[in-house]
Order: C-alpha cells, then sequence, then structure tokens
C-alpha cells in the first residue's frame, strides 16, 4: 500500500522535472500548436510535451495508475490510484511570458470525478519563480520557496479590511456578463480583488495565505485537483455551490469562516 507521502514525493519529483522543461521552452520561444474551446483557449507545444513527459515518468513509476490529463485524455486505473495532471496551468500567461504558471499533479483515490475522488497527495510547481507547493493528506501542507524559504502553509481569515479575493475569467466571451455581475455582488466583502490567471496558483495562494479566498467557474479537473489538496491540508475548505464539490460550475476557496460568507453570496 503506497502512502500519501510517497506518492507526494513522486508528484514533487516529477513536477520539478516538468516544470525544469517547461522554463526551458518558454526560454526557447513558445509557439501555439492549436486553439481548443475558443480562440483564447490555446494549447502550446511544451503543453503537450511536457504532459508527455509527466504522464512517461509516472507510467514509469507506478503502471497500474490511470491518467486524466488537460492535453492527452484519460488513462484506467488498475490500482485504484489516478493521476490528474495540468502540465501547464496558465498556459495564456506562460505564452505571454507572464511568470505565473505551474505545472499541477495530483494523485486521487476512487473514481476519476472530483464529485467522488479522495485526493492523496498533490504538488503544484511554479518554475518562473522556484516556487513548490505540496500536501499529502493527513501530513499537512508546504511551501519550499526561492523567495521565502521553506515553511508549513496555513490559511487566514480576511482582516477587518476585507478579503484579497483571487478570481478568473472563462475562455468564453459569452460567459464574462455573467462572471462580472458575480463579481459585483463579491466586491462588498473584499478590500480588492486579484486575478492571478492560473487556478492551481490561485489556490495555493489561499493556502499560504497571499490571498484570503478563491472562486471561478468553469474549472476543470485538473486545474483545482492539487490546489485543493493543499488548502485542505493548510486548514482551509474548498467547495461548489451550496455544499457541493468543486468543478465545473464553481469552485470556492478560503479559510473556514469566510468560505461559509462567500459560498453564501456566490451561490446567492
Ligand atoms: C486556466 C485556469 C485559470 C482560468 C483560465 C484557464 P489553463 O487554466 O488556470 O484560472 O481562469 O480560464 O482555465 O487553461 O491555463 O490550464
Amino acid at each position: 500500500m503506497t502512502t500519501p507521502l510517497e506518492l507526494q514525493s513522486l508528484a514533487v519529483e516529477i513536477a520539478r522535472e516538468a516544470g525544469a522543461l517547461a522554463a526551458l521552452r518558454r526560454r526557447e520561444g513558445v509557439r501555439v500548436a492549436a486553439t481548443k474551446s475558443a480562440l483564447a483557449d490555446i494549447v502550446t507545444d511544451a503543453d503537450r510535451e511536457v504532459e508527455d513527459l509527466i504522464r512517461a515518468r509516472l507510467a514509469a513509476a507506478r503502471p497500474g495508475d490511470g491518467f486524466l490529463g488537460e492535453e492527452s485524455g484519460a488513462g484506467t486505473s488498475t490500482s485504484g490510484i489516478t493521476w490528474v495532471v495540468d502540465p501547464i496551468d496558465g498556459t495564456v500567461n506562460y505564452a505571454y511570458g507572464v511568470p505565473a504558471y505551474a505545472v499541477s499533479i495530483a494523485a486521487v483515490e476512487g473514481p476519476a470525478d472530483p464529485a467522488e475522488w479522495t485526493a492523496l497527495a498533490g504538488a503544484v510547481f511554479n518554475p518562473a519563480i522556484d516556487e513548490l507547493f505540496a500536501a499529502a493528506r493527513g501530513e499537512g501542507a508546504w511551501l519550499a520557496s526561492a523567495i521565502e524559504g521553506e515553511r508549513r502553509l496555513a490559511v487566514a481569515e480576511p482582516s477587518p479590511a476585507g478579503a484579497l479575493v483571487g478570481t478568473g475569467f472563462g475562455y468564453d466571451p459569452a460567459t464574462h456578463a455573467g462572471d462580472i455581475a458575480r463579481l459585483s455582488t463579491v466586491m462588498p466583502l473584499a478590500r480588492d480583488i486579484r486575478r492571478i490567471g492560473a487556478a492551481s496558483l490561485d489556490l495555493t495562494g489561499v493556502a499560504a495565505g497571499r490571498l484570503d479566498a478563491y472562486y471561478e467557474r468553469g474549472l476543470h479537473p485538473w486545474d483545482h485537483a492539487a490546489g485543493a489538496l493543499i488548502i485542505e491540508e493548510a486548514g482551509g475548505r474548498v467547495g461548489g455551490y451550496a455544499g457541493k464539490r468543486p468543478g465545473r460550475a464553481m469552485t470556492i476557496a478560503a479559510a473556514p469562516l469566510f468560505f461559509e460568507r462567500l459560498t453564501e453570496v456566490v451561490s446567492g
């Protein structure tokens, strides 16, 4: 039986190698290979190359595990463990050279469905600034940062000044009016908002106390799988509308008390 700490160790090792490849390709110049759900929803050659590397390393290390990746689809698990992978989360930032993108790798147990799985381990690595966030179920969440050093992560309730809230807007312009309307209902709770452009870095930002909360509609499982566990192991809560699990409909994350207030407003 593999422990969550052993799965975390593998996720961290592969995330660092994959992140180094992503950063190398960024330095060499990035080519958009295709668009997906909308003109703004791009995939680069590096996205595909990095996911191929991650998939090959995982298959070599744990051949019976399943795989659910943003760019190469699903692989069935015979071990009960599935790896949920976003090779470069924050693809638009990556293409523009904005140093806020991350390799996100999670190991989950059970069905490869965020409504049903149990996340066991996760790693989120931003190679642009050498920051790695990691967690194993029941073992806490950690940051190893070239900027801050190493520290255990813990969420924080907002100060009386209001919450610093992260959010995002999907690739489909037809959804933006609804997202802006929802933002207008959240602003009375906020001191300000931040639009980082990578869900995994929004989520780990909440875990690290760099954001008080995050919410976004339209995320894919690979966007939130690792970051959600890291927040939970940092003492925070992650969910969807009205007590549901995080998913395409909505993802909400914060410290426990503010999570309730924000969920009520976002679900209203
Ligand atoms: C992105 C998310 C971001 C969201 C974007 C996109 P990608 O993931 O990290 O939070 O606002 O629409 O979903 O496409 O860069 O892997």
